[in-house]
């Protein structure tokens, strides 16, 4: 996936627009997108973190708490709260030339919302109701990205940084629904076979030690900031 050239291109496309040239984080829970996004500071880009504190204080109750806790009976009320937080992210002005934002509406329907759909854990009347937001949405907002990082990792790397970093809503988190949630990405990102590829990915291994990801994080990070100087 070598990417100079296209995001020459779409950068020259992007340089008649006033919107920012837009990059969506994305990858598994814990695949690294708070520390890739990190390296990029607030006055070369608008960095845009994931709003997990939001989920976690609704008027006072913990969405993502209850989500793992019983997500039958929570997951549709929690994904709910997800498409609106992250349409808000989405709608952010900025005045500078490069946003970043971890994750998106797209992988919120199209890894987790597909991934509970998919286990039967909301009913189909229920992914319906989700489903129909998101396509008003994207036919009424703009939330188009000009690039997507994908950070990829196998499910069982992730697994062993997710128990170590033991945020305590993941605690009974299985590497199964890792694995799950791994295949939809790849189903996304890579394969494009269920819904079609986005414009542009690059694919960074990111399986090392976060610590030892460094000098990766900063080639990509220079090949976006580059590109639009
Ligand atoms: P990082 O920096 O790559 O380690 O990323 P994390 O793990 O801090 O962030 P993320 O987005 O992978 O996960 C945050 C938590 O929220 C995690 O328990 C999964 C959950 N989560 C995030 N987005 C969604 C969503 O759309 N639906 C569901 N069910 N869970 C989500």
């Amino acid at each position: 996936h070598s990417s100079g050239s296209v995001l020459g291109k779409l950068h020259g496309d992007h340089a008649c627009r006033k919107k920012p040239f837009t990059v969506f984080v994305e990858g598994n829970i814990g695949c690294g997108k708070t520390t890739f996004l990190s390296y990029f500071n607030q006055s070369e880009a608008q960095v845009i973190a994931e709003p997990i504190e939001l989920w976690r204080n609704v008027n006072g109750h913990n969405l993502l708490g209850t989500l793992y806790e019983d997500p039958k009976r929570w997951g549709f009320l929690f994904q709910s709260y997800v498409q609106l937080t992250m349409l808000d992210m989405h709608l952010t002005q900025t005045q500078r030339s490069l946003k970043l934002m971890e994750r998106s509406v797209h992988s919120a329907r199209h890894c987790f919302v597909e991934n509970l759909h998919r286990s039967k854990i909301i009913t189909d009347a229920e992914m319906s109701v989700l489903d129909h937001w998101y396509k008003w949405i994207k036919t009424h907002a703009d939330v188009e990205g000009d690039l997507i990082v994908y950070l990829q990792t196998k499910p069982e790397v992730v697994y062993e940084r997710m128990r170590a970093r033991n945020r305590k809503e993941e605690n009974c988190v299985p590497l199964s629904y890792l694995q799950q949630l791994h295949e939809l990405h790849e189903e996304w990102l890579i394969q494009g076979s269920r819904i079609s590829k986005p414009t542009q990915v690059i694919v960074v291994d990111a399986n090392r030690d976060l610590d030892h990801m460094k000098g990766e994080f900063i080639r990509v990070k220079t090949l976006i900031v580059n590109e639009l100087s």
